[in-house]
């Protein structure tokens, strides 16, 4: 069903990303998940206002207005209530993360399987490098003491540079979709045609090590590709329909658009590789989402996966937890 055809591949091959329409059904795999994360704020209201962050519950609202006015008025962003990965350091055993069915059943989506399936193989591994991305419009958002806004526009960055350096053994495959309609005003993703051809460039962090001062225009903490360092001229905004899916290779450089629209911005960011393969996120669990050859390995049960997650973290709460970043900004290119 979702198969690619010699034409996209060819595509995807040449240029490092492709964009397929109507991919993911917008009522079977998109809806539920809407309904899912409807119940997330829900309980993220209840706990904010029985701390007296904020001053209403805001109960009428909808998703999006809901979720803008709560992130405004406590002047805070909770997006890893709603995340279905962990933060990458400061895990505690009471760190939220919402790893729900209607998410299992997104990342287990049969015509998006089918699609991943034409790129990276039979053998699928879901990857647990994923995540819902919030964005509320930059207008509204809460900012950091610097004036940024908080989860804003994200940085040029190619996939392999926010993962560990054993990926880059890794055939990893990311997909992006909007969970709305995506475009150039609301912050849709922008890629460099052609950028995968060459190696992992140089990810500056975004504050320079030695004088703790922040990398002017970059959010604090975030890596980024100096533009000096790829065809930024080359960029390509890539709006997208609720359905659409964009496939970029580990090493496509890519960014996304602020949100300057007066509605929020969200999507899935999923990766799936080869089975056996390092992830870059060894210490985070994945699971097999299709394999001929031991089908009896394939992951079906939402509570369990759930669970793989659970402990995870529970696990990592006791220990002292690594920096998963791997560029220390001490390339000249980040000066
Ligand atoms: O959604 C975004 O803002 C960025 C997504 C991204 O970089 C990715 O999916 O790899
Ligand atoms: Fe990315």
């Amino acid at each position: 069903m979702g198969r690619l055809t010699k034409d996209q591949l060819n595509h995807f091959s040449e240029f490092g990303f492709l964009k397929v329409e109507n991919l993911i059904d917008p009522e079977k795999i998109i809806d539920p998940i809407i309904e899912e994360y409807h119940t997330v704020l829900g309980n993220l209201a209840d706990e904010l206002y029985a701390e007296g962050k904020i001053s209403s519950k805001y109960e009428d609202l909808e998703f999006g207005e809901r979720v803008t006015k709560i992130y405004a008025e406590s002047g805070e962003v909770y997006n890893q209530y709603f995340d279905f990965s962990l933060p990458q350091s400061g895990i505690k055993d009471d760190t939220p993360f919402w790893a729900g069915p209607a998410v299992f059943n997104a990342l287990r989506c049969e015509s998006l399987l089918d699609a991943v399936e034409s790129i990276i193989g039979d053998e699928i591994f879901s990857n647990p490098i994923q995540h819902v991305r919030i964005k509320v419009p930059e207008a509204e958002a809460p900012r950091d003491e610097n004036g940024m806004v908080k989860f804003g526009a994200t940085p040029w960055h190619q996939d392999a540079g926010v993962a560990t350096e054993e990926v880059d053994n890794t055939n990893m495959l990311t997909v992006w979709f909007p969970l709305m309609d995506a475009s150039e005003e609301n912050g849709c993703l922008q890629v460099v045609p052609g950028s995968h051809e060459g190696k992992v460039l140089t990810h500056c962090p975004g504050f320079n090590p030695k004088t703790g001062k922040l990398v002017q225009g970059l959010a604090a903490g975030g890596l980024q590709i100096p533009t000096t360092l790829f065809q930024s001229e080359d960029a390509m905004p890539i709006p997208m329909k609720k359905g659409d899916a964009l496939f970029l290779t580990k090493k496509t450089v890519h960014s996304a658009l602020p949100n300057i629209s007066d509605k929020i911005r969200w999507s899935f960011d999923l990766r799936y590789q080869p089975i056996g393969e390092p992830t870059g996120r060894d210490i985070f669990p994945g699971f097999v989402a299709r394999s001929k050859k031991h089908p009896e390995d394939i992951l079906f049960d939402p509570t369990i996966w759930h669970d793989l997650w659970e402990d995870a973290r529970n696990k990592l709460a006791k220990e002292e937890q690594f920096s998963f970043n791997r560029w220390d900004g001490e390339d000249p290119a980040c000066a």
